[in-house]
């Protein structure tokens, strides 16, 4: 009994002091063009005042945060005066926060202690419970998973990854894949760990999968960043490193990497996709990059894994004036793997390269595991949303899109070797 009511007042904390979004409210637009796309990079975006809820993609209504009615009212004027009807679309943020935290509590509670070494996909887990699940893996299954720091954050903590292989000897395609890198992204680590949990305690059905792959799954690749959302403000998405002269803290870790860095000309430590004051002055980034580069010769696809936008984006992110070599082999097992998707539950996924469908980026995972660490297949993955919620979806959503994903990687994964050692 003692030990329960410590539970409990443990989780309970973890809640505590976290900031509130009373008030805040996501205003709506009609779904952009490229024109307005821009306006909105160059209006709103610019301006620290307002968040993003999701990142604004072509063809998709934006969706931005105020707080709270006052502001609210003029990024509605604002908005309306580039003729983008916006329309209050979330009225209180702090209400969703609310109920994603009870949902948690909830199920933490019902499960007491029986889960806290288990992955359950009926909610989102936090970062010791990740960390203890990976442990729990390694111990359990040695003889085909091993447990790795690639390194530690910035404030200390370790970013692990899972290695998964049998080593039988068969000719292997490797494969990497993050998720985690923007905090408030919950929905990735879940996937992950799907990946890992098929991989293990699901082995048997999905044997032919570790015969074909040796498989590097970091399911909390931003870990500062995620204990963050989780503790202090859901909608955290950056790293935790202070800047130097300002009260913004940390950089967009998917902005950070060598190649292409720093093109975008953003210097304001507090914008979202702020790339850093140089490459790798995040850390989680450094490591994530010099592990990729360990790989190099032995990686065949590399996943960064995000929600949210039903996306499969391939090379490049940092031009639209050229295509990778090998275009047509990404292009076509990502529309592959997009009818997959539909096919499960009818998940309509948006695929190509990455600046044409979605935005220029640079310094991101996708474009450095492709051209630093020689992915041949490379993609950044972007979850389907939570609905009218926005932002990640309620916890009953996690197990759908987490099994319509692992079939489409099945798809993916067997493309991918048939392309690698084609016969
Ligand atoms: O902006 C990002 O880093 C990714 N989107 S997110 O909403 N998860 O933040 C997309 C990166 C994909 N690459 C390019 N757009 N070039
Ligand atoms: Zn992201």
């Amino acid at each position: 009994m003692k030990k329960l009511i410590s539970f409990i007042f443990l989780i309970s904390l973890v809640f505590v002091d976290s900031k509130s979004y009373e008030g805040y409210q996501v205003y709506q637009t009609a779904p952009l063009t490229w024109e307005s796309l821009k306006l909105i990079h160059d209006n709103v975006l610019r301006n620290s005042i307002y968040q993003i809820w999701n990142e604004p993609k072509v063809g998709l209504p934006a969706q931005i945060v105020a707080c709270c009615q006052h502001s609210g009212k003029e990024l509605a004027n604002l908005l309306e005066s580039m003729d983008l009807r916006p329309q209050l679309l979330v009225d209180n943020i702090e209400r969703i926060f609310q109920q994603e935290r009870e949902q948690i509590d909830l199920i933490r509670k019902r499960d007491e202690f029986s889960t806290s070494r288990n992955v359950t996909f009926e909610r989102f887990m936090d970062y010791d419970e990740i960390s203890l699940y990976l442990t729990e893996v390694a111990a359990t299954y040695p003889e085909i998973a091993q447990l790795a720091s690639i390194g530690t954050s910035y404030e200390g903590r370790q970013q692990n990854l899972l290695k998964l292989s049998n080593g039988n000897g068969v000719p292997k395609i490797g494969i990497f894949i993050d998720a985690g890198i923007h905090a408030a992204e919950w929905l990735g680590p879940s996937v992950a760990l799907n990946t890992i949990f098929q991989l293990t305690a699901n082995s048997s059905a999905n044997q032919v999968f570790l015969d074909m792959a040796d498989w590097y799954i970091l399911p909390v690749a931003n870990p500062d960043g995620y204990v963050f959302s989780w503790t202090e403000d859901r909608l955290w998405r950056k790293t935790r490193r202070p800047n130097e002269g300002s009260d913004c803290v940390g950089a967009d870790p998917n902005r950070n990497f060598d190649n292409h860095w720093g093109e975008g000309g953003e210097t304001d430590p507090c914008l979202w996709n702020y790339p850093g004051p140089n490459v790798y002055s995040e850390i989680e980034s450094k490591n994530i990059a010099d592990y990729l580069l360990s790989l190099k010769g032995d990686l065949h696809l590399y996943i960064a894994t995000h929600s949210y936008g039903q996306l499969l984006l391939h090379p490049y992110g940092y031009t639209t004036s050229e295509v990778p070599p090998n275009y047509n082999e990404m292009y076509s097992a990502a529309n592959l793997t997009a009818s997959v998707l539909e096919s499960v539950r009818g998940t309509e996924y948006t695929f190509g390269s990455s600046g044409v469908v979605l935005y220029l980026a640079f310094g991101n995972t996708q474009d450095f595991a492709y051209e630093a660490a020689g992915a041949r297949f490379s993609y950044t993955w972007e979850l389907p949303a939570g609905g009218p919620n926005g932002n990640d979806p309620p916890a009953t959503d996690i197990k759908p899109v987490v099994e319509e994903t692992w079939a489409a990687y099945q798809a993916l994964i067997q493309r991918v070797y048939d392309t690698v050692y084609p016969n």
